[in-house]
C-alpha cells in the first residue's frame, strides 16, 4: 500500500503514526494536491490526503477512516479499542477534539496567509477561540495521566500529538506550553517515540 500526503498535513501526520505504530508496510509518497500532476485527485474525488492506496488500487479517506481501517489488520497495539463501547468511545471522541483543533488551526492559517486587508478579524477570532477551548478541555481530560485514554498507546494520543505538532508548525505565537504543562509533558514522552521522530525528519 501507499500512502500520498505532505509532511506538514496534521491528518497525514496522525495517518502515518497509526502505519508505524503498528509497523504495517508502507510507502510514503509526497504527493501535495495543489501541485501540477499530482495523483490525489485521481484516487481521491475530494482532492485530499491522506489518501491510502491499497495494492488492488483502492483507495482509503480521510483519515479517520485510515486510521480505523489500519488498526483492524493487527492487534499490536490496538489503537482504537474494540470489546468496551465506553472506551472506544473515548479514543473516538479524542480523535475528535484533535481532528477539531486542526481544522480551526488550518482555518486561522489560512487567514493568515492572505494579504492583512482580506483577513477575517471574527473567524481568526472565532477559531482561536474554538483551539483554546479544546487545549483547556483536552489538558484537564488528560490530567497527569501518561495517556489519552487506557493504559497503553491509542489513535487518541496520536491525533494529539499531531495537532500539537501543527500548532506548532503553524501557530508558534499560541504558547499552548505555558498555558498547560501537562500537554507540554505529554508532547516531550509522545516526540521521544521512534514513529513521531520519523514523522519530523522525512
Ligand atoms: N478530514 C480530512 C481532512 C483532510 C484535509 O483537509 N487535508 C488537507 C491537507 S491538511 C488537504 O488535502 N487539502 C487540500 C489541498 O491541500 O490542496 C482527514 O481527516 O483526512
Amino acid at each position: 500500500m501507499k500512502l500520498l500526503g505532505t509532511n506538514t498535513s496534521p491528518y497525514v501526520r496522525k495517518a502515518r503514526l497509526v502505519l508505524l505504530e503498528k509497523n504495517i508496510a508502507h510507502d510514503y509518497l509526497i504527493d501535495p494536491p495543489s501541485e501540477p500532476g499530482s495523483d490525489v485527485h485521481r484516487v481521491n474525488p475530494l482532492g485530499r490526503i491522506p489518501a491510502l492506496v491499497l495494492d488492488d488500487g483502492e483507495c482509503i479517506f480521510d483519515s479517520v477512516v485510515i486510521a480505523e481501517y489500519a488498526d483492524t489488520l493487527n492487534d499490536s497495539p490496538m489503537l482504537i479499542p474494540r470489546g468496551d463501547a465506553l472506551a472506544r468511545m473515548r479514543v473516538r471522541r479524542w480523535e475528535a477534539l484533535a481532528d477539531g483543533i486542526m481544522d480551526s488551526a488550518i482555518v486561522v492559517r489560512n487567514e493568515h496567509v492572505r494579504a492583512a486587508a482580506k483577513q477575517e478579524a471574527a473567524i481568526i477570532e472565532m477559531h482561536t477561540l474554538a483551539i483554546n477551548r479544546a487545549l483547556a478541555h483536552v489538558a484537564a481530560q488528560l490530567g497527569q495521566r501518561e495517556w489519552c485514554e487506557g493504559d497503553h498507546i491509542s489513535l487518541g494520543d496520536l491525533a494529539l500529538v499531531s495537532a500539537l505538532v501543527y500548532l506548532d508548525l503553524r501557530l508558534p505565537e499560541m504558547d499552548w506550553r505555558g498555558a498547560h504543562s501537562n500537554l507540554a509533558a505529554f508532547f516531550q514522552r509522545m516526540s521521544a517515540r521512534k514513529s513521531v521522530i520519523t514523522t519530523m525528519k522525512e
